[in-house]
């Protein structure tokens, strides 16, 4: 029935859609969204930070992520497979071998690592991968994977597949649980509210690859039991609130309509129907808001592509403390470092760092000694003059 609705929906969007100038393209910017309650976008500006970086690590290539351990060690994985560690001296070492059966060739076939919440016990460590088919399978198989980091930090041991999911960004909680989030782009429009894909969605495993009892729609006929969560487009950066111990994520939108969302057990978050981006050329995609949808926390209008999340919990930069950190990946309108102001879940100012340095910032990490690093992804636009290798910054207060 519900879901019906929204299938009525995008009928009648398609018949009254859109509105297009008869001497023109739209205007992408024209007629921006009116948000559901004060504050959702535009926070004010912050006051700015005095920081300043350090270069750590260069010469990356298609940067993925960066992970925190509990001895102040750093992960900084890229597309292609490889991870490297930044020590807490400074030293780097790797890349770790023993890695899951990751594809050979070229572009992004490592998607994100996560480390286990309970890393300093089990020293595990999860991957999203595009996994080596067999001969004549065209079709790319992507996996999630588990794997035991060996105590000089130089193999994974142990690996275990833990299903055949088309992850993007992986986090793990403390009890046990996997989050995996999932893209689901326009043209996959109608699998994103079917509960019989992988499509759109928040994932739930349980670390051994067993699928929690306790998942929203398990016990209902038809669906695929891991489904946790719904009305995705793309979360590019997620983790797990260290005061709630909920799921919080950012989501890109396609031109505008990027969001901060704490995402809970079953429910819908409305993309493709409810957003507030719209497509490329302007033109509407749908409604803002619905009955029975999940607001966003918070909302950019137009897009700044985020990705990346991290919340700040020590003090090595005054007024930090609470805050999230977000990466940002697109021209024009943004190539920086977010900070978010927090006061529970509402976004009370919004700042924008290393603005100077024009560069796509594609995750940020802080060590539980309050290291705070930036992971710049590397661009290979010789046509636009933009060409640098990934590289890992570390925030230094000035
Ligand atoms: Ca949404």
């Amino acid at each position: 029935m519900f879901l019906h609705k929204f299938y009525c929906f995008a009928v009648l969007a398609s018949m009254v859609n859109p509105i297009i100038a008869a001497d023109g393209p739209p205007d992408p910017f024209a007629n921006p969204p009116s948000a559901a309650f004060a504050g959702q976008t535009a926070a004010p500006q912050a006051s700015q930070s005095n920081i300043s970086t350090d270069l750590v690590l260069s010469g990356l290539q298609g940067s993925r992520a960066l992970v925190s351990l509990p001895d102040n060690n750093i992960l900084v994985a890229e597309g292609s497979g490889t991870i490297q560690v930044i020590h807490s001296n400074g030293a780097i070492t790797g890349p770790i071998g023993g890695m899951p059966p990751l594809r050979a060739g070229e572009g992004r076939i490592l998607m994100d690592i996560a480390a286990d919440a309970n890393f300093a016990q089990t020293r595990r460590l999860f991957f999203a991968y595009e996994a080596e088919t067999p001969a004549g399978v065209e079709q790319p198989i992507q996996q999630v994977a588990s794997g035991i980091l060996s105590r000089d930090m130089t193999r994974f041991e142990s690996i275990q597949v833990l299903g055949n999911y088309p992850g993007r960004r992986l986090a793990s909680t403390a009890d046990g649980k996997l989050f995996i989030t999932t893209t689901g782009y326009l043209e996959q429009r109608p699998e994103v509210m079917d509960l019989t894909t992988y499509t759109g969605k928040v994932l739930r495993i349980n670390a051994d690859g067993s699928i929690p009892e306790d998942n929203p729609y398990q016990g209902r006929a038809n669906i695929k039991p891991e489904i946790y969560a719904i009305g995705h487009r793309d979360q590019d950066g997620i983790i797990i609130h260290p005061d709630t111990s909920e799921l919080w994520s950012i989501e890109h939108g396609p031109f505008g309509g990027d969001e901060l969302n704490v995402v809970r057990a079953g429910l819908d978050y409305g993309w493709p129907y409810i957003t507030y981006g719209k497509n490329y050329d302007g033109t509407e995609i749908g409604p803002s808001q619905w009955d029975g949808v999940t607001q966003p926390l918070y909302y950019w209008f137009p897009s700044l592509a985020p990705s990346g999340l991290a919340l700040i919990q020590q003090e090595t930069f005054p007024d930090w403390q609470g805050s999230l950190l977000v990466g940002s990946l697109s021209p024009p309108q943004g190539r920086f470092l977010i900070r978010l102001v927090m006061d529970g879940e509402r976004v009370v100012a919004e700042e924008h760092l290393l603005v100077e340095l024009d560069r796509r910032v594609r995750d940020i990490a802080e060590t539980p000694d309050g290291s705070i690093y930036v992971l710049l992804d590397s661009e290979n636009n010789t046509d636009a003059g933009r060409v640098f290798p990934g590289e890992v910054l570390k925030l230094i207060p000035r």
